[in-house]
């Protein structure tokens, strides 16, 4: 495929505009890093140069910057931008109140990838603070942090948004999977120089087995087009498989499909997981992709369940919303019904489809995880053996993933003296290196400038989790054992951890007045005669787990049954064998 960035193609973007590419010349590009020399710096997290590199390549055509308030507001509200057009997500830069507080409307921003570059000069139009439940609401149509997308706005948002039109200097640089990265421009390209008139979309943020090769194959026929595999390796839900082993899956998969009619290329979006609304945003992101189809599934871009147990959105809610959007974006939808395996047929059929009385097989994602944790045989008809292999390599059985066991309490609950004991019984079971991040000795080797404010805490607990994710990856055992009062940031923890092997929380929940009682290190008193301020469990909140794996008061247990109980649970789950 070429990799020239201008679009040759004549079709339009979405809603009828123009394709955007915000690069600039070489010569404005030139001006543009003399001047960012003298520029205040905003260094890019992953989910903004995720945003950047599709405002920039034309994805998120029409837009040409970072919302202004007007535009937010109204696309909040009412999924428009201040002038109609349809456009369903908010997308501004968020700084910190500290970095709000240094610029001003007018002002230029350089926008930096951490590895340094720059990536566009911002010039700011609107600063404002944001009303981050009326956002939830309006946008997900809740507050229930449950949902990522909400998760990610309350928690890991920061609290000031700048909007403003940008100026490119260079598209942000990948390391993986550089040749199946193409910009709408290179994709439009490709599709006129094949002579390609109907393109249909597949999305994906899954490995990809068999029952999709045939839905797309099918929704192909069935609309006479040609196939575009789309899968986000940006921003997905936390805890999905890495992009690494999700593209070996494609590759593998890909081999199914007729190369003269099929395409795989990767879409570096950072998703909200927001359903219908969703939807609506990645039919416009594919349009600007040049495509004509899109395949919409049920519960596309779904968050799962909400606190109570309950789907946050109906089954059909986001093809209904796009059906009504559709025309107006310049898409059609393809809508689908799962496809099933019919034992006595050996093929796949759609489910409304299948003769009375027939078996038809499916073997659900969670279920498939369970097979690849017991290391089950994964059966032929549901995926391809390179497929298989790949997850394989990535999943090994329990028993030889790594696991992050992340013990949470007060201080003198006792966390220190069950991790030393869990520490040398791993040792003794020998089955993989063990490393332990003690609360006093992280503080001493990786956290000693910090103090014990609500944001060190978390900056702490984010590090203790950088590194067990890092163990765990790595086929190792992590003992955490901080005291990590805060929920939101204990639940990063799990999601940066549970993408690689196993995550334990264990809450040691030893009462206040046992743990003052022992006050091994004589803190409690000093807390009492006000002298240490900002104690947990003294003047300083602990908010108590309330999904923990396992609970253990050590008043009632001796250390090495505490012990005892966390190797057991291991032991249930497959991590290690049964003691
Ligand atoms: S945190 O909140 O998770 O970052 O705390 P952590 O790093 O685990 O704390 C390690 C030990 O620091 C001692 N210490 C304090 N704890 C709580 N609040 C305040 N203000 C404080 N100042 C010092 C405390 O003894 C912690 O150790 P443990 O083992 O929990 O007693």
């Amino acid at each position: 495929m070429s990799q020239n960035q201008q679009s040759a193609s004549p079709s339009t973007a979405a809603h009828g505009g123009e394709l955007k590419w915000l690069i600039a010349s070489p010569a404005r590009v030139a001006e543009l890093k003399q001047e960012s020399v003298h520029l205040p710096s905003w260094d890019l997290t992953f989910k903004q140069l995720c945003d950047i590199e599709l405002l920039l390549n034309g994805g998120f055509s029409p837009l040409d910057g970072f919302l202004g308030q007007a535009d937010y507001e109204s696309v909040r509200d009412h999924m428009r931008l201040a002038n109609g057009v349809l456009w369903p997500m908010p997308i501004m830069l968020d700084v910190t109140e500290q970095f709000g507080g240094t610029i001003q409307p007018g002002a230029r921003i350089a926008l930096r990838h951490p590895e340094g570059m720059v990536i566009a000069v911002l010039t700011v139009g609107d600063i404002w603070k944001p009303d981050f439940q009326r956002e939830a609401q309006q946008v997900f149509g809740t507050t229930d942090d449950t949902h990522p997308g909400v998760f990610t706005l309350f928690k890991q948002t920061n609290p000031v948004y700048v909007g403003g039109k940008i100026e490119g200097l260079e598209l942000p640089i990948h390391h993986s999977y550089t040749n199946i990265r193409f910009t709408p421009h290179q994709l439009r390209r490709a599709f006129a120089e094949r002579g390609w008139k109907k393109i249909v979309a597949f999305q994906t943020r899954n490995p990809m087995h068999r029952a999709h090769v045939e839905l797309t194959q099918r929704a192909a026929a069935y609309v006479g087009a040609n196939l575009l595999i789309h899968p986000v390796v940006g921003q997905t839900k936390p805890g999905d498989v890495d992009h690494f082993l999700r593209v070996r899956c494609y590759q593998a998969a890909l081999k199914h499909y007729d190369p003269d009619t099929t395409e795989l290329s990767l879409l570096q979006l950072a998703m909200r997981m927001g359903g219908p609304r969703e939807a609506v945003w990645h039919a416009i992101i594919r349009k600007n992709h040049g495509v004509t189809h899109f395949i919409v599934g049920r519960d596309h871009a779904g968050p799962g369940n909400d606190k109570n147990g309950k789907p946050f959105y109906g089954p059909y809610e986001a093809q209904e919303v796009l059906a009504k959007h559709a025309e107006e974006i310049g898409i059609e939808p393809v809508t689908f019904n799962e496809m099933v395996y019919v034992k006595e047929l050996d093929k796949y059929l759609p489910r409304p489809e299948v003769p009375q009385g027939m078996t038809v097989l499916n073997i659900s994602g969670t279920e498939l995880r369970r097979m690849l944790n017991d290391g089950s045989e994964i059966p032929a008809w549901f995926s391809y053996p390179e497929v298989i292999d790949a997850l394989r390599a990535t999943y090994p059985p329990r028993k030889a993933q790594g696991f992050t066991v992340f013990f949470t309490g007060l201080p003198s609950s006792g966390k220190s003296t069950i991790a030393n004991a869990l520490v040398s019984r791993l040792m003794e079971e020998g089955s993989r290196p063990v490393t332990l991040l003690d609360g006093d000795l992280v503080r001493k080797h990786l956290s000693s400038e910090l103090t014990f404010s609500k944001e060190h805490r978390d900056l702490n607990i984010r590090r203790i989790g950088y590194v067990a994710s890092e163990i765990t990856k790595n086929h190792g055992v992590a003992i955490c054992a901080p005291i990590a009062p805060y929920a939101a940031v204990r639940r990063e923890v799990r999601e940066m951890v549970s993408g690689y092997g196993g995550f334990i929380e264990v809450y040691v929940s030893t009462p206040v007045e046992v743990c003052e009682q022992r006050d091994r290190k004589g803190l409690y008193a000093k807390a009492r005669a006000g002298i240490l301020k900002g104690f947990t469990g003294i003047d300083d909140p602990y908010e108590v787990p309330e999904h923990a794996e396992l609970v253990i008061d050590t008043s009632r247990l001796e250390p090495d049954e505490a012990a005892s109980a966390v190797l057991d649970l291991l032991a249930e789950r497959g991590y290690i064998a049964k003691p």
